[in-house]
């Protein structure tokens, strides 16, 4: 794996590590989440008002964050299989270590799958029951146009997340409003019908 550098954001807590993954770590990263979703399918949430998401969900892990009529949630078992989420690579697990330095391991490993069209629009991530802890997203596939901005409102900054590429969402960023606009259509050969993976490792239980 490339040395992992990190750069300034001139964001407090939002933390960023382009190209912490190499292409190989990426292609190795990508086979084990197709093992993943073998058993565990990337499946269409609706948000509580009943309208699909475009981004296509799973997740890895004890807990495992859903969308449904009832509102937002973590559970441990996939809500189409029924079965319990596949267990968070090894690899992610030291990322985190790495990168974040908090004492405990993600119990929670939402996957994000854009294609086309797929946006997400401004959001907070609130659902976890310690907030404090950090959040970490890795890119795979297609740069996206990720937008974040304070937690209160106010102007937001949009910034490029390339395949490879790392954040942390720590202290201050870590309630920011955050979505993403777009993506760079054929910007990356990584997935080979186009799009994007995101991973997000999180505490989300108690
Ligand atoms: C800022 N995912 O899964 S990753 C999400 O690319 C989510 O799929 C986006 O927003 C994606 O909730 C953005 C970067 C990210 C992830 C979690 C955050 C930014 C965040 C949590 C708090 C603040
Ligand atoms: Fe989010």
């Amino acid at each position: 794996m490339t040395p992992q550098r990190e750069i300034d954001t001139g964001l407090e807590g939002f933390r960023l590590w382009p190209g912490a993954l190499d292409s190989d770590a990426q292609a190795a990263l990508l086979r084990d989440l197709r093992t993943a979703v073998a058993t565990s399918p990337f499946y269409r949430p609706v948000t509580p008002g009943g309208r699909p998401f475009s981004v296509r969900m799973t997740n890895l892990g004890p807990l495992g964050w859903v969308s449904d009529r009832d509102g937002y949630r973590y559970q441990p078992t996939h809500p189409v299989t029924g079965e319990a989420w596949p267990p968070i690579p090894p690899v992610l697990l030291d990322l985190w270590r790495d990168l974040t330095g908090w004492p405990d391991p993600p119990d929670a490993c939402l996957v994000n799958l854009y294609r086309d069209q797929a946006r997400m629009g401004l959001h907070q991530d609130r659902d976890e029951a310690d907030l404090n802890a950090p959040v970490l997203s890795v890119s795979l596939g297609d740069t996206a146009i990720f937008r974040i901005g304070p937690a209160a409102g106010g102007p937001t900054r949009s910034v490029r997340l390339a395949s490879g590429d790392v954040c942390a969402l720590t202290g201050p960023a870590r309630l920011a409003r955050h979505g993403i606009d777009r993506l760079l259509p054929g910007s990356s050969t990584l997935l080979e019908r186009g799009g994007r993976i995101n991973l997000t490792l999180r505490r989300a239980g108690p």
